[in-house]
């Protein structure tokens, strides 16, 4: 199998998040039978849920010949490594990691739903993926990020 580039949207807003950001990514590069591509700039933004702290997010990009459920269950490993308790759904958590895109595949499956469902409704994820892909990159289902982007504001991220 020919490899496909992954994109990972990492989040956290625990336990000194930026820290847990740069160990995710260390783990994301030594990932196995993947080739690093590289990741954005951090972003720090409110939280979806009120009176949560502050966010720390992420993308980033690989070349990886792992299939997208083995991919999503060494992404949960690294969740494991990193002390992530899974509570209350949205709740506070030391690291989220989120596959997002898995080249141009549409995967419906009970454990894993790619594109990310949200992706298009999330500065915290469009502005990071747009540090890394051409100006024309589009969705597999057509829409260009250009346009999501044009949908979705800047206001509210800050750019670490
Ligand atoms: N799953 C299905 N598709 C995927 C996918 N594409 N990537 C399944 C990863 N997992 C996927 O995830 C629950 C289940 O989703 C997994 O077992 C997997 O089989 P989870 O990470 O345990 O649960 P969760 O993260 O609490 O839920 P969810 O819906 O993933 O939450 P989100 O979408 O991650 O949102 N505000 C800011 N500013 N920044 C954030 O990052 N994140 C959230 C959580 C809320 N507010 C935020 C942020
Ligand atoms: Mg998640």
């Amino acid at each position: 199998m020919s490899p496909v580039r992954a994109f990972i949207g990492l989040g956290s807003n625990l336990d000194a998040p930026t820290e847990q950001l740069r160990q995710a990514l260390a783990a994301l590069q030594a990932l196995p039978h993947s080739q690093w591509v590289g990741a954005s700039a951090l972003y720090s933004s409110e939280s979806l849920l009120p009176g949560q702290p502050l966010y720390t997010n992420a993308v980033a990009a690989l070349d990886t010949r792992l299939a997208p459920l083995e991919l999503l269950d060494a992404l949960q490993g690294i969740e494991n490594a990193q002390g992530r308790v899974r509570g209350e759904r949205w709740g506070p958590r030391t690291l989220d990691l989120d596959l997002l895109l898995y080249g141009q595949q549409l995967i419906d499956e009970p454990r894993l739903v790619v594109p990310h469902n949200q992706l298009h409704l999330r500065a915290f994820v469009l502005y990071p993926l747009a540090e890394l892909v051409p100006a024309q990159f589009s969705l597999p289902d057509g829409r260009s990020l250009a346009s999501l982007l044009e949908a979705c504001p800047f206001e509210g991220l800050v750019r670490l």
